[in-house]
């Protein structure tokens, strides 16, 4: 297919989803398809982590539920922290909640509950095990929620005063944001960072994206990557990396018809491989299981499995031989003795995969 063959930089000007085509542009400013799973136990070790490994990645990708000590304050709790080091960095962050219910269901667990999934993962995913209907669902429930945003930055008349993004200087950041949400039509808490939406909320594609996050006298990391678009995006469970795996070719077929048929949210794959084959399938696709050998040994493709069902694929067999686009890594990182440098050797290995996979 056409797209194992484009560079990063091409697909970020023809990919169908606005968030798809910033995450393409991340990818190439950062030399990076790296996600990292951000699996430890505890709020403060998932915010020091993403701070420390932010510069590496694109994807930040979190399973909240496994996190104790999640602070649920939209304003000022973990969501909120990880979104603004998420734009410090310049990465994505992706839930990966693996939503499968009735599509009603799914919709209040989006966007409601405890977590408010969709205030602060720009990426979430599902499992479609329960029908496609549930995809609409979801997409459904992001569009409302843009349309709120763009609602409740249209009449907050009093923002505009840049908050500190730093999460180290959250009493200053609260009492602000509390000011500002007070403003907002009386609907208090339900925006993560409001200040944010209102300097950049135009709808995507707009010249604000030349912007840089830099200009903005925030502490960006990479000159030069602008904020990301309002957008949330889905990746559909496709397939997956566990041994016995029950997901069936037509359960993956049914994938890539759904994401077809919603271009405007599906952004694309949690796969084993690439699954455009359509012309015009613009779609992305990010792949677990994912694991180097100790530094010195040789690598062959495959790693051992950690004896729980997971399997394990080297970056260069991932990127080069199944044709997947970003690598998700976790123990693989966590666990090392320095997981920022460990990270930036799995960076260099999967963007040395893509290069060689371009060649
Ligand atoms: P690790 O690299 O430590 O094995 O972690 C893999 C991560 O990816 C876990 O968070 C797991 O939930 C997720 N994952 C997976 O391993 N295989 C899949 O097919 C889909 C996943 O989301």
């Amino acid at each position: 297919h056409p797209t194992l063959k484009q560079t990063f930089a091409d697909r970020a000007r023809t990919a169908a989803h606005p968030l798809t085509r910033y995450l393409f542009r991340l990818m190439d400013l950062k030399a990076s398809n790296l996600c990292l799973s951000a699996d430890v136990t505890t709020a403060r070790e998932l915010l020091t982590l993403a701070d420390k490994v932010g510069p590496s990645i694109v994807v930040l990708k979190t399973h909240y539920d496994l996190i104790s000590g999640w602070d649920y304050n939209p304003q000022t709790g973990t969501g909120a922290k990880l979104a603004a080091l998420a734009r410090k960095h310049g990465f994505l962050i992706f839930e990966d909640r693996k939503f499968v219910d009735i599509g009603k269901t799914v919709q209040m667990q989006y966007t409601a509950g405890t977590a408010r999934i969709i205030e602060w993962a720009h990426i979430t995913n599902a499992n479609i095990d329960a029908g496609k209907d549930m995809v609409r669902a979801l997409a459904e429930a992001a569009t409302k929620w843009k349309e709120r945003i763009h609602y409740e930055v249209k009449t907050s008349v009093t923002v505009g005063t840049p908050v500190s993004d730093r999460f180290d200087d959250s009493d200053a950041q609260e009492q602000a944001q509390t000011r500002q949400r007070d403003d907002v039509d009386g609907r208090k808490g339900s925006i993560v960072s409001i200040t944010t939406v209102t300097q950049s909320f135009e709808p995507a594609d707009s010249p604000r994206l030349t912007k840089s996050h830099h200009d903005q006298g925030d502490d960006a990391v990479f000159p030069g990557i602008e904020e990301a678009p309002m957008d949330r995006g889905l990746l559909l469970l496709a397939q997956m990396s566990s041994k016995g795996c029950l997901m069936t070719r037509e359960y993956t077929q049914a994938c890539v018809e759904a994401a077809r048929e919603h271009k405007g949210f599906v952004m694309g794959y949690v796969s084993q491989e690439a699954l455009n084959s359509a012309p015009d399938d613009t779609f992305i696709h990010m792949t677990p299981g994912c694991k180097l050998p100790p530094p010195g040994e040789e690598e062959n493709g495959q790693v051992e499995g950690d004896g729980l069902g997971q399997q394990y694929n080297t970056p260069s067999r991932l990127i080069t031989i199944c044709g997947t686009d970003i690598i998700i890594v976790g123990r693989g990182i966590i666990e090392a003795a320095d997981p920022p440098s460990e990270a930036e050797r799995y960076r260099r290995r999967g963007w040395k995969a893509y290069l060689g996979r371009l060649a």
